[in-house]
């Protein structure tokens, strides 16, 4: 039994040397990404003991996958399948950090195809806390459905369901996600969501505040977490709103960020601390992800909590 399981789907991150166009280079490093892994590596770093939920090609490529999560902590529960194969994306830092080129190749995945009998559903009815993201429902019909079942499934056994709606424009519009979501949703009770998403996805005008209360209003969740990038993050929390401000850090590279707080602010839950402390903790666990190169924050406690605690505010000396 693990007290946070994530399901989705995690890919090879392929990207040329910085400065270097995808397009003219002889050289791919290589990383594993994938925003439900990541908030499992980002919670599992804090202290949570993590599952993550997948599936993946029985095959080298799977392994180095795999491997990447184990190192983070985290305990892979993977379906191994003999057909498809595993995803990857290329990755360009662009020549600002927030501007990076991003070209999806994950056609052909097993997550694609993976019906919910195929998943271990007990783990996921053990769990304190199940998280699933917009991304995983926006790769296939069958994959929304799997991700659908699996949060009923926990919802039915009292576990704390959490969902990030992650918009990838790159792989639906905003209409079919708001279609496709509006489902999903219902057994839902912690709800993480990017201003900019709010927007474009469930069209409200606004605040930060209007969209968590109007989305709250909407699917009575208990919290609705509304991500602001380098304004921070806004909770409602049963009504009740909560604001942190940004940590100011320099960043290496943004992505998985948004992965971070969200596996910040769930490890401190899990924790049994009240939601300010695991804003506080999230948005402070994303400033510092954004220093290090990849997906995955491997931020250590002791790093959070001395920003968390910084007098000013959030500078590093
Ligand atoms: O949030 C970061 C993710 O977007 C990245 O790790 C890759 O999962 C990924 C995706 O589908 O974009």
């Amino acid at each position: 039994m693990s007290d946070l399981v994530t399901f989705g789907e995690a890919m090879l991150r392929l990207s040329p040397p910085r400065g270097r166009r995808l397009s003219r280079t002889d050289r791919l490093d290589v990383a594993v990404g994938g925003a439900e892994s990541n908030v499992a590596a980002a919670a599992a770093a804090l202290g949570t003991d993590t599952m993550w939920l997948s599936a993946l090609p029985r095959s080298p490529l799977g392994e180095r996958v795999v491997h990447a999560l184990r190192g983070e902590g985290v305990d892979p529960e993977v379906v191994r399948t003999d057909e498809g194969r595993v995803g990857t994306y290329y990755f360009e830092h662009g020549s600002a950090p927030r501007d990076p080129t991003v070209v999806y190749d994950r056609a052909g995945t097993p997550i694609r195809s993976l019906e919910p009998t195929e998943l271990p559903q007990s783990v996921v009815r053990t769990a304190e806390t199940f998280l699933a993201s917009g991304i995983t429902p926006a790769l296939s019909d069958q994959a929304a459905e799997t991700t659908e079942t699996l949060l009923a499934v926990a919802a039915e056994a009292g576990v704390t369901t959490a969902f990030d709606v992650n918009y990838r424009s790159k792989l639906w519009s905003e209409r079919e996600a708001e279609r496709t979501l509006a489902g999903l949703l219902e057994h839902v009770d912690v709800l993480f969501v990017a201003e900019r998403d709010g927007r474009r996805v469930f069209g409200i005008e606004g605040d930060a505040e209007d969209i968590a209360r109007q989305l709250a209003g909407a699917y009575g969740f208990e919290q609705v977490v509304v991500t602001r990038g380098e304004a921070g993050a806004l909770a409602v929390d049963d009504g009740a709103v909560h604001e942190q401000a940004a940590f100011e850090t320099d960043t290496v590279d943004p992505v998985g960020s948004g992965d971070a707080l969200v596996g910040g602010y769930l490890a401190r839950r899990l924790a049994g601390e009240d939601v300010p402390d695991a804003l506080a903790w999230g948005v402070a666990t994303a400033a510092l992800k954004r220093t290090t190169e990849g997906d995955m924050a491997s931020v250590p406690a002791e790093a959070v909590r001395s920003l968390v605690s910084s007098e000013d505010g959030g500078g590093i000396d």
